[in-house]
């Protein structure tokens, strides 16, 4: 079987239009994916039949507003294959999720601790863990990667030392399409008692993340890149851990016991989860991991790859174009420079065209100082992309490279 992509098409209404007279072609779904009519259906039909706030009112609205959201939270841990329905936090996005554990880690660091990430960070998994060390008088340590944007593993394991505390890398770097191998990484990391926390930002849209057979303690990921709304991520840890994480925000719905002077925590969700939620944006990303665990992953893996092979081939054979990412496992992501045309150059011949991509640094500002550029051209495919957009793709190229010459 492979995907049905004209009828996945179909389902994700913004695709069927026309930016300047020409054919939108959506290629910047690293930064955030299109939503399909399941996901906008299931927050029009919040907003229209239930809107009420969560675990609070004593009436029907409330009721069905909580069995929703709670429902979402179901959805989302058998998604992830988590250990338990309270293991999974309900934050705005992996920077939330991320500063979550940093915040709480800054408190346990102790001068002398050591914290190790990888030069492939998104600044969400990097500056978080400066933060952190600055506080406790902790070294940040980055693991090296080959030109190729693969992570050097033997350099990475050389870093790990009975000081390391907290071990961070992402599963998929959106920068170069890298898939890290996760579960080799985290073995590594807990061999020497470190906890784990994989950015998973880039790697859930991709199908099969099984957070328990990855070894990890955290795994963060935004709603909007998995085909859910933006404001919504999720934070999910190993309850053990997360319970005895130091809180984050205080306030209402994560006490027990409050008086004048004091407070104790509730229990877990609640107790990394203050104020009223995000309730229209968690079931908007229940309905987007239904929605998305009804395809076969394997298929989504191979459609992607097939995009990605076709793009690699016309970028080798388009002279002057050079691919920033080059490892033998990645996803569907096509970095590159065109020459020397800066890639905003890059991005705006090519949206005159139809044809949005990402361009800049990625929020990979370190990264991109590695490889001695300013920043890249990004494409980056989804389940509803098409080979004929890999075509229109480098015939907009091809415009902007004479155009730019
Ligand atoms: N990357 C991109 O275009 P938020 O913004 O919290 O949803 O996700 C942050 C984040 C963290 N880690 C990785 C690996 C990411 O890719 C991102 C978001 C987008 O590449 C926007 S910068």
């Amino acid at each position: 079987m492979s995907l049905d992509v004209q009828a996945l098409r179909a389902q994700f209404p913004i695709l069927d239009q026309q930016i300047d007279g020409k054919p939108l072609v959506y290629l910047d779904n690293a930064a955030t994916t299109q939503k399909p009519q399941a996901v906008i259906d299931a927050l029009m039909a919040f907003y229209t039949q239930c809107n009420a706030n969560v675990h609070r009112g004593a009436h029907h609205l409330s009721d069905e507003s909580t069995r929703r959201y709670e429902k979402a939270r179901d959805s989302v841990a058998a998604f992830i294959n988590a250990g338990a329905r309270e293991e999974v936090i309900w934050t705005s996005g992996t920077t939330e999720a991320i500063n979550i554990v940093a915040n709480g880690l800054a408190q346990k660091l102790n001068p002398g601790d050591e914290v190790v990430a990888t030069e492939l960070e998104h600044h969400a998994n990097l500056v978080t863990w400066q933060q952190a060390c600055k506080k406790a008088g902790a070294t940040l340590k980055i693991a090296p990667i080959f030109d190729s944007g693969e992570l050097d593993v033997q350099a990475f394991e050389a870093l790990l030392t009975d000081n390391t505390k907290m071990v961070a890398f992402p599963h998929v770097s959106n920068a170069l399409g890298t898939v890290n191998p996760i579960v080799e990484l985290t073995r590594m990391a807990k061999k020497v008692g470190a906890w784990v926390l994989v950015d998973g930002a880039q790697g859930i849209a991709h199908g099969g993340v099984d957070v328990q057979s990855i070894g990890c303690d955290f795994y963060a990921f935004s709603g909007h890149k998995l085909f859910g709304p933006t404001g919504i991520g999720v934070l999910w840890g190993k309850k053990e851990v997360l319970e005895n994480w130091p809180v984050w925000q205080v306030g209402g719905e994560m006490i027990s016991d409050v008086t004048y002077q004091s407070a104790t925590w509730g229990a877990l969700p609640n107790r990394l989860e203050a104020g009223t939620p995000n309730i229209a944006g968690a079931i908007g990303l229940g309905a987007a991991v239904t929605w998305f665990d009804s395809l076969n992953t394997d298929d989504v893996r191979a459609h992607e790859q097939q995009l990605l092979a076709a793009a690699t081939e016309q970028a080798q054979a388009l002279d002057g174009m050079r691919i920033i990412g080059t490892a033998p496992e990645k996803v569907g992501v096509l970095s590159f420079m065109l020459g020397d045309a800066h890639p905003a150059d890059v991005g705006f011949i090519l949206d005159r065209q139809g044809v949005a991509i990402r361009t800049g640094d990625n929020c990979a500002q370190p990264l991109m100082k590695r490889f001695g550029i300013p920043g890249t051209a990004r494409a980056s495919f989804s389940i509803y992309n098409t080979l004929e957009e890999v075509d229109m793709l480098f015939s907009a190229l091809k415009k902007a490279k004479m155009m730019l010459a």
